[in-house]
C-alpha cells in the first residue's frame, strides 16, 4: 500500500509514534510518504521511505503564515504524484482538516482518497476542547474515514467532550523491544553516579501538564533516604522552574538536565526508575520506552497511565500531586536490590505485550477496511 503520513516532526511522543509507524510499515514492504515540515527526528533511511518538506513562505502581510494551506497543497501534490492509497494523520490539529481539504479538493480532479486520523492526546483534551479550535476539529475528525485513539481513555475523553458521529478504534501506542533493551552501559553508569547512586530519570517536553516540578520534589524525599541522582531530559517552557527550584532546595547538584537526547535506550538502560508525574497522559510513550528498558515507572494515575503502568506490578501509580506517595512508592523499590531487580523483570515483561509485532496489523487490518470500503461506496 502506499501511505501518506502526516505527523509533527518533533520529539513528542505523537511525532515519534508516527515515525515509528511508518518505519515499521516500510520494512513490511509498504511504500510510505513522510509529509511535515522538518525531517522527522526518528527517522532513518529506508528504501521504501519518502520524506516530503512542507514549505510555508514567508510574506510582509502574514503575521501567522499560513501552515495548513501549505501543507494542504503539498499533500494534493503528493497524493496526485505518487498514487498514494490512503492518509494516516497523527494528531488532529491542523492535520485533520488539512487532510479533509486535500480529500475535497482531489475529489474535484476525480481522485479519491481517504483518510485516517489518530488523536493522541493534547489534540483532545488540551488544545482540541478549546472553542477557538473545536468545531473544526469536531468535523474533521467526524469526516474521517476512520478514527483511532491511543488508549480507552482517550477514546473516553473524546466521546466525552465532541460529538462523535463514529466508533473510535483503540490502538495502543507500540514499542521495538529490538531498540528500546537494556544494553550493558556501566562505564556511562559510572560517570553519572560514580559511587553506584540510584538514577531517577523523566523524561518530557517540560510542558505544564507534565508537573516537572512534581519530579524534583519527588527526588528531594528519595535522595533524604538514600544517595541518588536525577536525569531531567527534554526541554520546553517549565525546565527554568524547574532548574530554579532543583536549586532552592539544594538538589541541584545531583540532578543533571540534558536537553533534548535522541538515544533514550541507552540513558534509559543506566536508569533505575522512570518519574511521570502529569496531570493528563493519554498513553505515557515515554513511560512504555522505559518498562521496555527494564525500568519501573512510578506515575500518576491520569488518563490512561493505568493502561500500561500496572500498579503494583511494573511500579506504582499514585494521586496527581501526591509526590508524598510518589516518593514513598519510589523508596520501596529502589531501597532493596532485590526488589527492585523484580520490578525491572516484570517493567520489561509487561511491555513487551506492546511490542510492535502486536500493534502494526491492527493498523494493517484498519488501512484494509478503510480502503476497500473505500472503492466500494
Ligand atoms: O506528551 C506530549 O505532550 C506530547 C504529545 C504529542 O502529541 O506529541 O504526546 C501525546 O501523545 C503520545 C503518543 O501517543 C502519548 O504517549 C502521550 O501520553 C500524549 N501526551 C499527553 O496526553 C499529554
Amino acid at each position: 500500500m502506499k501511505i501518506g503520513i502526516v505527523c509533527y516532526p518533533t520529539f513528542g511522543g505523537s511525532g515519534v509514534l508516527a515515525t515509528e509507524l511508518g518505519m515499521a510499515l516500510s520494512q513490511k514492504g509498504h511504500e510510505i510518504h513522510f509529509i511535515t515540515y522538518q525531517q522527522p527526528v526518528r527517522l532513518h533511511f529506508h528504501p521504501n521511505i519518502y520524506y516530503h518538506e512542507v514549505s510555508v513562505p514567508t510574506y510582509p502581510l502574514f503575521d501567522f503564515p499560513p501552515y495548513e494551506t501549505a501543507l494542504t497543497s503539498t499533500l494534493v501534490n503528493v497524493i496526485t504524484n505518487n498514487n498514494l492509497d490512503l492518509l494516516h494523520v497523527h494528531y488532529a490539529i491542523p492535520h485533520a482538516s488539512a487532510a479533509y481539504f486535500a480529500r475535497q479538493i482531489l475529489k474535484k480532479s476525480g481522485r479519491d482518497i481517504p483518510y485516517i486520523t489518530t488523536l493522541h492526546g493534547t489534540d483532545i483534551t488540551l488544545v482540541g476542547r478549546d472553542q477557538t479550535y473545536a468545531p473544526v476539529v469536531a468535523f474533521s475528525i467526524n469526516e474521517s474515514d476512520a478514527i483511532t485513539a491511543v488508549s480507552h481513555n482517550l477514546k473516553d475523553e473524546t466521546v466525552a467532550s465532541f460529538p462523535i458521529e463514529k466508533n473510535i478504534h483503540v490502538i495502543h501506542n507500540f514499542i521495538d523491544i529490538n531498540r528500546f533493551y537494556q544494553s550493558d552501559k556501566d562505564h556511562f553508569k559510572k560517570m553519572l553516579a560514580p559511587n553506584g547512586e540510584r538514577i531517577l530519570a523523566h523524561v518530557s517536553n517540560f510542558r505544564k501538564v507534565k508537573r516537572v516540578e512534581d519530579v524534583i520534589h519527588v527526588f528531594q524525599k528519595v535522595r533524604e533516604k538514600m544517595p541518588c541522582k536525577l536525569l531531567m531530559i527534554g526541554d520546553g517552557p517549565e525546565r527554568p522552574n524547574a532548574e530554579e527550584l532543583s536549586r532552592s532546595l539544594e538538589v541541584c547538584n545531583d540532578i543533571r538536565f540534558l536537553g533534548k537526547q535522541e538515544q533514550m535506550d541507552e540513558i534509559l538502560s543506566i536508569s533505575d526508575l522512570f518519574l511521570l508525574t502529569s496531570s493528563y497522559e493519554s498513553f505515557g510513550l515515554s513511560a512504555l520506552e522505559a518498562m521496555s528498558c527494564g525500568v519501573p515507572v512510578i506515575s500518576t494515575n491520569a488518563g490512561g497511565l493505568g493502561e500500561i503502568n500496572v500498579h503494583g506490578l511494573t511500579g506504582y501509580l499514585s494521586n496527581v500531586a501526591d509526590v508524598d506517595d510518589m516518593a514513598k512508592h519510589a523508596i520501596s523499590i529502589l531501597e532493596n536490590e532485590e526488589v527492585l531487580n523484580q520490578f525491572k523483570n516484570q517493567a520489561k515483561t509487561h511491555a513487551m505485550k506492546f511490542e510492535k509485532q502486536f500493534i502494526i496489523p491492527q493498523y494493517e487490518q484498519l488501512y484494509n477496511e478503510v480502503v476497500q470500503n473505500y472503492k466500494k461506496a
